[in-house]
C-alpha cells in the first residue's frame, strides 16, 4: 500500500492551485489514479509520481483525513506559504538524504511538488522532524519547502545551502533567477568601451551599472550607459527566489567579444515547523557575482551586474538562530580595456556580514575600465553603482535578498539582510 498525500496550499493573499488534474463530474480519474478532494491522485495501489516519493510507506488511507474539510491540526505555516497534509507524517526526515546536491528539477527529489499561482511550484520535504545534518545544496527551478510537523533543525556542522554561485562550481541556487522578478538592465553596446550590467534587485535596489566611453573615442555617438538596476520587490505575494543581474555591453559585433554575463539571483528555501526552528548552522541564500569575458575577447567589455540575495523564511512558533541565515548581494564584474576585468566577488555567506569583493576594471597605464561595485550585506542601505570610464564600465551590485520570521525569533546575531517580521 502507498501512503497517499494531499497538500493544499492556502494562503491569505493568494490562492494556488494543486497540480494535478481535476476530477471529472462523477469523480473519474484517468488510469490507476483516483480522486481525491476534487483532484485525480495516485491510488492505493500504488504507482509512480510526486505524491509518494520518499515518504511512501505501509499507511493506507483515512478516510476522514481525505474526505473531511482542513483540519486546522494538519495546517502548517502562517505566512506567505501555508501546507495542509491530508495523512500526517509518521517519521522524522534526515538531510541531506544522498551526498550531492538535491536538484528540485527532479521530483522524485520531493516529497509533493505543489503548484503556486502565478508563482513557482514547490518542492516540499516533510517530515514529523526535518534534521539537516550535513552540506545539503539545492538547485534547479523550484523553490525547496521543509515542514516538520514538530521541529526543523540544522545543527551546527550543517549547512542549508540555496546560493548562486559563478565562476569556479557555477550552481544557481533553487529557484534563483525568478520570472517574476523585476528585471535589471544591460549595459550599453559601444566600440569605445561599453557599459556594465545593472544588478539584480529584490530586498534592496540593484547598483547601476557604470557608463562606458565617458570620452566617446568610438561608435556609436556619445558614452555608452550602464545598466539600471533591477527594482525592489520587498512584500513579494509568492514564493520565488532571487533576480539576475544584467549583462554588460559589448564593443563590437564580434560574437565572441561580449559583455560579462549578469549574476545569478540567489536561490530561496522556506521552513515550517508546528513547533519550532533551531538554525546552529548555516542556512544560505546569497546571490552570485557578475561575470566577464576574460582575455582579448573582453576587450571594451562592460563588466556583468551581480545577482541579488535570494528569499528565506522560517516559519514557526519558535525560531531560535544560532548560525549565520544569510541572503547577501553578489558584487559587479569589473569592465574591460585591452583585455577583460575580473568577476565580480560572490555573494557572502560564511562571511555573512561582509561585503563580496568587487571586480576589478583592466587598466592600460595610466588609463583602468571601471571596477564592479562591491556586493551588499546587511547594512547596504543605498544600491552601491558599478564605476564610470573612458573604457569599459563596471557592473552594479546586486540588492539585498529577503528572510522573513513568522514567529518569536530568539538569537539571529549573524543574520544578513536583517529579518522582516511579519
Ligand atoms: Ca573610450
Ligand atoms: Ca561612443
Amino acid at each position: 500500500m502507498t501512503r497517499l498525500w494531499v497538500l493544499l496550499l492556502v494562503p491569505a493573499c493568494f490562492r494556488p492551485s494543486y497540480e494535478h488534474t481535476a476530477c471529472g463530474p462523477a469523480g473519474e480519474c484517468p488510469g490507476a489514479l483516483m480522486c481525491v478532494q476534487g483532484f485525480c491522485e495516485l491510488g492505493a495501489d500504488g504507482g509512480t509520481g510526486d505524491l509518494d516519493g520518499a515518504l511512501a510507506s505501509d499507511g493506507s488511507i483515512q478516510d476522514g483525513a481525505v474526505d473531511g474539510s482542513n483540519d486546522a491540526q494538519s495546517c502548517f505555516g502562517v505566512g506567505l506559504v501555508n501546507v495542509c497534509l491530508a495523512t500526517l507524517p509518521d517519521h522524522p526526515v534526515s538531510l541531506p538524504r544522498v551526498s550531492g546536491t538535491l536538484d528540485t528539477t527532479q521530483a522524485a527529489n520531493c516529497d509533493l511538488v505543489v503548484a503556486q499561482q502565478a508563482g513557482p511550484s514547490l518542492c516540499v520535504i516533510v517530515g514529523t522532524s526535518v534534521t539537516v545534518s550535513g552540506s545539503l545544496v539545492a538547485i534547479g527551478p523550484r523553490p525547496l519547502v521543509l515542514v516538520a510537523t514538530d521541529t526543523v533543525t540544522v545543527i551546527g556542522s550543517g549547512t542549508l545551502d540555496v546560493s548562486s554561485v559563478g565562476g569556479t562550481g557555477a550552481r544557481r541556487g533553487a529557484g534563483g533567477n525568478a520570472s517574476e522578478c523585476f528585471p535589471s538592465s544591460n549595459g550599453a553596446n559601444d566600440s569605445g568601451g561599453a557599459g556594465g550590467g545593472g544588478g539584480g534587485g529584490f530586498g534592496t535596489t540593484g547598483g547601476q551599472g557604470g557608463s562606458g566611453d565617458l570620452d566617446d573615442s568610438n561608435q556609436p555617438v556619445g558614452p555608452a550607459f550602464g545598466g539600471a538596476g533591477g527594482e525592489p520587490q520587498s512584500t513579494p505575494i509568492v514564493l520565488h527566489g532571487g533576480c539576475s543581474g544584467g549583462a554588460g555591453g559589448s564593443a563590437n559585433t564580434d560574437p565572441r567579444n561580449r559583455g560579462g554575463p549578469g549574476g545569478d539571483g540567489g536561490g530561496v528555501v522556506y521552513l515550517i515547523a508546528g513547533n519550532r526552528i533551531a538554525i546552529d548552522g548555516n542556512v544560505f541564500a546569497s546571490g552570485a557575482g557578475g561575470g566577464v569575458t576574460s582575455g582579448t575577447d573582453g576587450r571594451l567589455e562592460g563588466g556583468g551586474g551581480g545577482g541579488s540575495g535570494g528569499m528565506i523564511g522560517l516559519d514557526a512558533p519558535m525560531i531560535q538562530v544560532a548560525g549565520r541565515v544569510v541572503a547577501n548581494g553578489g558584487a559587479g564584474g569589473g569592465g574591460g580595456a585591452n583585455v577583460g576585468g575580473t568577476p565580480g566577488g560572490n555573494g557572502t555567506t560564511v562571511q555573512w556580514n561582509l561585503r563580496a569583493a568587487a571586480g576589478v576594471g583592466a587598466q592600460v597605464l595610466p588609463t583602468s575600465a571601471g571596477n564592479g561595485a562591491e556586493g551588499t550585506a546587511v547594512g547596504a542601505t543605498a544600491n552601491i553603482d558599478g564605476v564610470s570610464t573612458n573604457l569599459g564600465g563596471g557592473g552594479g551590485a546586486g540588492g539585498l535578498g529577503l528572510i522573513f520570521t513568522y514567529g518569536t525569533l530568539s538569537g539571529g546575531s549573524m543574520m544578513s539582510p536583517a529579518p522582516v517580521q511579519r
